[in-house]
């Protein structure tokens, strides 16, 4: 299907102004807006289908059942996994991390060995590594980026030795938009037998994830920033590691045999979803997945990054204005306007109905490595058309007449 303007019908949010402007919204990198056949899914469940799951015999039981391991079929189809134990549902791209990072990384990595990161992670998949790093007694490593903040398997390479345990790696950044060469890195790092643990939170929204073809060990993602709902989104994780990984949480449904002492649990993926789990986020997430391949992620992936050329250039030509990242990336722009403060940009573009992000975007270490304290930042996904780039360029040029001391 092709991508116009129609699209945005699906998207209620959309419509409304804000400041008395229609309202702009460019900061899907931070979460997405949700279709109404998203909305409705969530709606229908609560409606005709809710209750527990896995437990009762009763009919709405076994239909929630039914819709909560559907969405898994639907999520392990999404990035071609082998086995459906091999997703496991968390809250979000940080949880499934965390629970990598606590149980994997607490095992398998010890004194003197090394975890290897970038300088561009989100603190997401950098300050669980350092935890473990810190009582483990372990190295945590940096790769390099180039000067204009790609990851190369030179600088890899430069990074993994017969001493790397864990090698934790966004797949795109979320600030410069760079696309990291996660199928080679997997190769390497599986050469020195380590795992590649793979942040995906930038690049399952708009591409398609073939997790055996990355051959990755882990990979996480987060439903809110693909059209679905917050409060959920997915560990992957080969089955055999995961089976062989200790709970991170306890309680009920993680269970086999519960003694007065000690307990059994079952194997991937109930081992780590203890208690009752996020049925409706399942649904909703699944649905989201349907629509984002009613589309094609293919076209959506295109159609981002046309909206990010065409807004790189006419914001080059805004004398002062900083983008960071080289010219080949997802569609985003990072960028600051002279030194006006990232947030006082973004406050101006929203008294203009413009919502872009602004700030370290939770990656400091990266912000530093940039030069810079804080950035404004541009995402773009399906609904964004190149009228609102046109409005971002113009209200840019407006902030920087209303700071023009700045300048
Ligand atoms: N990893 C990356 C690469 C991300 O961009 C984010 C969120 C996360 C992990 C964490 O995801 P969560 O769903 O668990 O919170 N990134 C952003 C952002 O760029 N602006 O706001 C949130």
């Amino acid at each position: 299907m092709k991508i116009d303007a129609s699209i945005r019908d699906q998207f209620p949010i959309l419509d409304q102004t804000v400041n008395d402007r229609k309202l702009v919204y460019l900061d899907s990198a931070a979460s997405s807006q949700k279709p109404l056949v998203v909305i409705e899914a969530i709606e229908n469940y609560y409606k005709t289908t809710h209750s527990n799951v896995h437990r009762g015999v009763h009919t709405l039981g076994t239909r929630a059942t039914d819709a909560y391991e559907g969405a898994r079929e639907n999520v392990r189809r999404f990035i071609n996994a082998q086995h459906q134990e091999e997703i496991v549902f968390t809250r979000g791209t940080t949880t499934a991390i965390n629970i990598v990072a606590q149980s994997y990384g607490m095992e398998h990595v010890g004194e003197g060995d090394e975890i290897v990161v970038t300088y561009l992670e989100h603190h997401a998949n950098l300050i669980p590594w350092q935890q473990v790093a810190k009582r483990k007694k372990a190295k945590l490593k940096y790769v390099e980026l180039t000067p204009d903040g790609r990851v190369t398997m030179e600088a890899v390479r430069a990074q993994v030795t017969d001493r790397t345990k864990v090698v934790a790696m966004a797949h795109v950044s979320n600030v410069l938009g760079t696309i990291n060469p996660v199928a080679d890195v997997a190769t390497l790092v599986h050469s020195v037998g380590a795992v590649l643990v793979v942040d995906a939170a930038q690049s399952a929204p708009h591409q398609k994830i073939d997790v055996q073809a990355i051959d990755c060990d882990f990979l996480a993602f987060s439903a809110h920033k693909m059209c679905g709902p917050t409060g959920i989104g997915v560990l992957y994780g080969k089955k055999a590691l995961l089976n062989a990984m200790e709970p991170v949480e306890f309680g009920g449904e993680m269970i086999d045999y519960v003694g007065l002492e000690d307990s059994t649990f079952k194997p991937s993926p109930y081992r780590f979803e203890a208690g009752t789990p996020i049925i409706a986020g399942a649904v909703g997430l699944s649905a989201a997945i349907d629509f984002l391949e009613s589309i094609g992620l293919e076209n959506i992936e295109a159609h981002e990054r046309a909206l990010a050329r065409y807004a790189m250039d006419q914001m080059r030509d805004i004398e002062g204005l900083t983008i960071y990242g080289p010219e080949e990336r997802v569609g985003l722009v990072t960028f600051n306007l002279g030194d006006v403060h990232a947030h006082d940009v973004a406050t101006v573009l929203d008294m203009q109905g413009i919502a872009v992000r602004a700030g370290h975007h939770c990656a400091q270490p990266l912000m530093r490595w940039l030069g810079a304290s804080s950035t404004a930042r541009a995402s773009f996904y399906l609904y964004n058309t190149t009228e609102e780039v046109d409005a971002l360029v113009t209200g840019l040029r407006q902030t920087k007449e209303y700071f023009s001391h700045g300048f």
